[in-house]
């Protein structure tokens, strides 16, 4: 009888372990489905700060248009009013297939959002300018094709020097962000106390071009910006 009950409860401590194994394996499972998911939904899923979609594969490029350079530290060479009608956004699409930009926006630390559209071509960027084209067109040289869309007026509410943050968003489901200096918002990690933040007359661009792991160091500090290339 003793042996009887000591074989039962083994046989019931093993079935436990068994059931144990299969729900532990089963959640792993279901996880990476999720993440697999939401990075080819190209929306909002777990990855990001904010659960923006992560990087494609080991190189790095994301697989969504993204935040691709930042001009927001004017210098006197490039003014055109004043230094917030004279800032810029690169954005990039990395993908082999284009992007109707109907819904998406961009959004600046203080929610100011301005809206995006069109089409943006595989491999294409698009600048976002607080000027018009022609003028925009004195002080930089676009490369053709390159698409330029006017601001209603200064980006976001103006880009701030000492820190400030984008965001990226389609149909309000956010797709990418970063940020510079005080704000650290922008990304998991490589901001220690601040951000990085190059000064007047430079640019923050990813290198190379559409690489997003979420860290602050994607970004580089570019002394001749580059918009458009
Ligand atoms: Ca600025
Ligand atoms: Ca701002
Ligand atoms: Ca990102
Ligand atoms: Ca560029």
């Amino acid at each position: 009888m003793l042996l009887l009950s000591v074989l039962l409860v083994e046989l019931v401590l093993l079935t436990m372990q068994k059931s144990q194994a299969f729900f532990s394996d089963s959640a792993v499972s279901s996880l990476n489905t999720f993440t697999a998911v939401s990075e080819f939904s190209g929306s909002s899923g777990a990855g990001g700060p904010s659960g923006e979609s992560g990087p494609l594969g080991p190189s790095g490029i994301a697989n969504h248009p993204v935040i691709n350079e930042v001009y927001y530290d004017v210098d006197s060479l490039h003014q055109f009013i004043d230094e917030d009608h004279s800032e810029w956004v690169e954005i990039y699409n990395p993908l082999a297939t284009e992007v109707d930009l109907t819904g998406w926006t961009i959004k600046d630390s203080q929610n100011s959002s301005e809206p995006l559209g069109g089409l943006l071509p595989a491999g294409n960027f698009l600048l976002l300018i607080a000027t018009d084209a022609a003028s925009f067109q004195t002080k930089w040289t676009v490369p053709p094709g390159t698409i330029l869309m006017g601001a209603s007026g200064p980006i976001g509410n103006t880009l701030a020097n000492m820190g400030d943050s984008l965001i990226l968003e389609n149909n309000e489901s956010e797709v990418d962000r970063m940020s510079w200096g005080t704000n650290t918002s922008g990304f998991i990690s490589g901001c220690t106390g601040n951000c990085p933040d190059p000064g007047d007359g430079h640019s923050l661009e990813r290198e190379p071009d559409g690489f997003d792991n979420d860290d602050a160091y994607d970004f580089k500090d570019r002394s001749s910006p580059s918009p458009g290339s």
